[in-house]
């Protein structure tokens, strides 16, 4: 059941929800009372605010996206307002995205509130221990959708009605990507492509940071440094790599510059004068599309058309916040810091961007004014939600791509995907990232990663090992690095610790077959492939308390390693588990287990079917013709999936794709047909059976 209530009198409209057929929107009143679930105590009006209590019961409280700080958000106050926090110290608020969703959970009930409003919002989850939540908007009114399930992941799908199906990236976004800010010309990325190929390191994606641009003008590319850059992006192809270029919002102010000339007076934010207002960021003196526009949207869309025509696979919106640095003296200060910053100063390096990053500056709230009247205080937070949708725009209509923005609100997972900002290459930021992925699950976007490595500060091997490992798990498998950092490509290490992360790489390939089966289900079904363990074992009291592991798929558990010189640590198993490292079953409960620098600890539940294949140079479009199985029966039975499709458009939609169920029981491997709606390769499949007492081997071929 989805209730809607309504607070105040709502003068903005984030566009978050697109569908309320199954909603009951309730009659307005000033105080709301749901089934027992909550009691609203009291609304009222404090000056531009309007703040909203509520009376909870005790419970665990889940969500709000890529927060920082406890993975139970309960007993915290949050902030909504996106911005440009780049040190993610434990009390960093607010941060880049808004995604005002949370999951109630308690020994007797489970539900979800949405509070959708696009504007400054604050949400103090019982901060005070008083069973209270209070919600203060600054802002003539909101919306609050609640909604009840007996499940969470019902809960979900729920909310993914109201807000909208993930996108599906293609088949090649699965594999590994390498980035850094920046490869500074064709030269140096035409030779970091063939290195991969030369190391046979396995890659799929290169990722081109603000320097590819002329003077950082969007939709230019640098003529010296990338000259003939259609060419480069020909040759990448060749090798098998994809491309995926960044775009800021800035558009800088120059005389002659098409993109600015096309936009002046028309499609920029405006100030409290009616001009249009101007910041700095990188190019300097620069204005800003009002993406909130679907006029200003279709001018976008049609300038990334033009660009990503030359063969840009991807885009990743950056700095959508909106980050403004400030004024122009500000930003020659920065980069005359940055540019004099040397490996030397180490993790010093970090602290110089917290100086030059935008202040989370609550006047520009009043400062900026939308093309439609309204005042930025009202729509800030869906600013980068609105330029990755319009970029979205901008791809060919039938083509999967990688979309992915730094600042967002809920319902950004119709448009793409997100990363989780600037994090560092400390210890405690594995830790982080395994919850905010989980989080970012919970809100219902599931193209997610983090940068790989930390993207701040100088990573150390080790560290680089273990981040690569939980990388080599997530949806978004990318190495990011920042400009005067130490740098992070797999073979700017030991030889030894080149190898390790060859190796890990490798097994990412190798996973490819589960890995995009699981994804594909996901988003057809509303899954999502990175999940707490109390989204598939919701009855198990223990799997709430776990904020250190997550499921890959539907039978995958990992465990990952987040202090250096650790060699094995606690894991708790909701149910027999196949440890994949130590090669052995495991009972329900809790473990310790090896973890040697080679190893992250992972493992198949019992009576799961996990598919693989060969590692291979890159992914492109489909699977290896072999693949193979490995069936974990302790107790007889097991059950595994296997999707297939072209892996590049969404023809998905309308139903072509193969989905295969794979029962074996007692020795015998059934395969279902759940749906042959795609062309099929004859492949061959062999498996490995895995029982309490044996060790069997099956094939097939179909
Ligand atoms: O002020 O484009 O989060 O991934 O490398 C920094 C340079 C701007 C911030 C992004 C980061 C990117 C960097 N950008």
């Amino acid at each position: 059941m989805i209730y809607k209530l309504i607070y105040g009198n709502p003068d903005v409209d984030s566009e978050a929800v697109i569908k309320e057929k199954r909603v009951k929107i309730l009659p307005k009143s000033e105080k709301y009372k749901i089934e027992n679930i909550f009691e609203d105590i009291s609304l009222k009006k404090e000056g531009e605010f309007l703040v909203l209590e509520k009376k909870i019961e005790e419970g665990m409280i889940f969500g709000f996206g890529d927060k920082v700080g406890q993975f139970n958000r309960r007993g915290k106050q949050y902030i909504f307002w996106n911005t440009d926090n780049f040190t993610h110290h434990p009390g960093s608020e607010p941060l880049y995205k808004s995604f005002p969703f949370f999951i109630f959970v308690n020994e007797n009930k489970k539900y979800g509130i949405f509070t959708d409003y696009p504007g400054y919002m604050e949400i103090d989850l019982d901060s005070e221990g008083r069973n209270i939540i209070t919600f203060k908007i600054r802002g003539e009114g909101f919306t609050q959708y609640v909604i009840l399930e007996e499940k969470i992941d019902k809960l979900l799908k729920s909310y993914l009605y109201l807000t909208g199906k993930n996108v599906a990236f293609p088949f090649w976004s699965l594999g590994y990507q390498q980035s850094r800010w920046s490869y500074f010309s064709k030269e140096e990325v035409l030779n970091l492509a063939k290195t991969f190929r030369e190391k046979q390191i396995p890659c799929d994606v290169i990722w081109l940071d603000i320097d590819y641009m002329d003077s950082f003008k969007l939709f230019t590319w640098n003529k010296e440094k990338f000259s003939d850059h259609k060419e480069m992006l020909e040759e990448l192809h060749k090798m098998g790599f994809k491309v995926s270029a960044i775009l800021d919002p800035g558009v800088k102010v120059e005389e002659g510059y098409r993109v600015f000339e096309e936009a002046k007076d028309r499609y920029f934010l405006k100030d409290n004068m009616g001009k249009d207002f101007e910041g700095a960021v990188w190019p300097g003196r620069v204005r800003f599309p009002d993406f909130t526009s679907k006029n200003v949207r279709k001018w976008w869309s049609q300038k990334v058309r033009e660009f990503v025509k030359d063969g840009i696979d991807g885009i990743w919106n950056d700095m959508n916040e909106i980050a403004i640095f400030g004024t122009d003296e500000d930003i020659a200060h920065a980069k005359e810091k940055l540019e004099n910053l040397k490996l030397e100063d180490g993790i010093g390096v970090a602290g110089a961007f917290g100086e030059i990053g935008s202040i989370p500056r609550k006047d520009r709230g009043n400062e900026i004014v939308h093309l439609n009247g309204k005042k930025h205080y009202k729509l800030r937070n869906v600013y980068g939600f609105n330029m990755i949708r319009a970029t979205q725009e901008g791809f060919p209509k039938n083509y999967r791509n990688i979309n992915i923005t730094r600042a967002a609100y809920s319902g950004v997972q119709r448009f793409g995907g997100v990363w989780t900002g600037d994090n560092h290459s400390w210890w405690e930021h594995i830790l982080l990232e395994i919850q905010r992925i989980m989080s970012l699950s919970l809100v219902g976007v599931f193209n997610t990663g983090f940068d790989v490595g930390g993207f701040g500060g100088n990573t150390s091997a080790e560290l680089m090992v273990r981040f690569m490992q939980l990388g080599s798990f997530m949806p978004l498998f990318r190495n990011h690095s920042a400009i005067g950092t130490r740098r992070q490509e797999p073979w700017t290490f030991d030889k030894k610790y080149e190898k390790i992360l060859k190796k890990i790489i490798e097994y990412r390939y190798r996973l490819i077959p589960y890995l995009y089966s699981e994804y594909m289900i996901g988003i057809l079904k509303d899954i999502p492939l990175i999940a707490p363990l109390f989204l598939h074992f919701e009855k198990d009291k223990k799997t709430y308390q776990i904020d250190d592991q997550f499921m890959v798929g539907r039978s995958i558990i990992v465990a990952p390693i987040y202090k250096p010189g650790t060699k094995s640590r606690l894991v708790y198993l909701p149910k027999r588990s196949y440890d994949l490292n130590n090669n052995k079953f495991l009972n329900k409960g809790w473990h310790e287990v090896n973890a040697t620098l080679e190893e992250i600890p992972h493992f198949a539940l019992d009576g799961s079917i996990i598919l693989t294949q060969e590692s291979k140079q890159y992914l492109e479009n489909s699977y290896e013709d072999e693949i193979i199985g490995k069936i974990f029966a302790y107790s007889g039975k097991a059950i595994g999936y296997f999707y297939e499709d072209d892996g590049k458009t969404n023809n998905y939609k309308k139903g072509m794709y193969n989905l295969y169920k794979f029962i074996y029981k007692h020795g015998e491997l059934k395969i279902k047909k759940i749906r042959e709606g795609y062309k099929h390769k004859k492949r061959n499949f062999s498996f490995e059976v895995f029982t309490k007492t044996s060790l069997e081997k099956i094939n097939k071929e179909f």
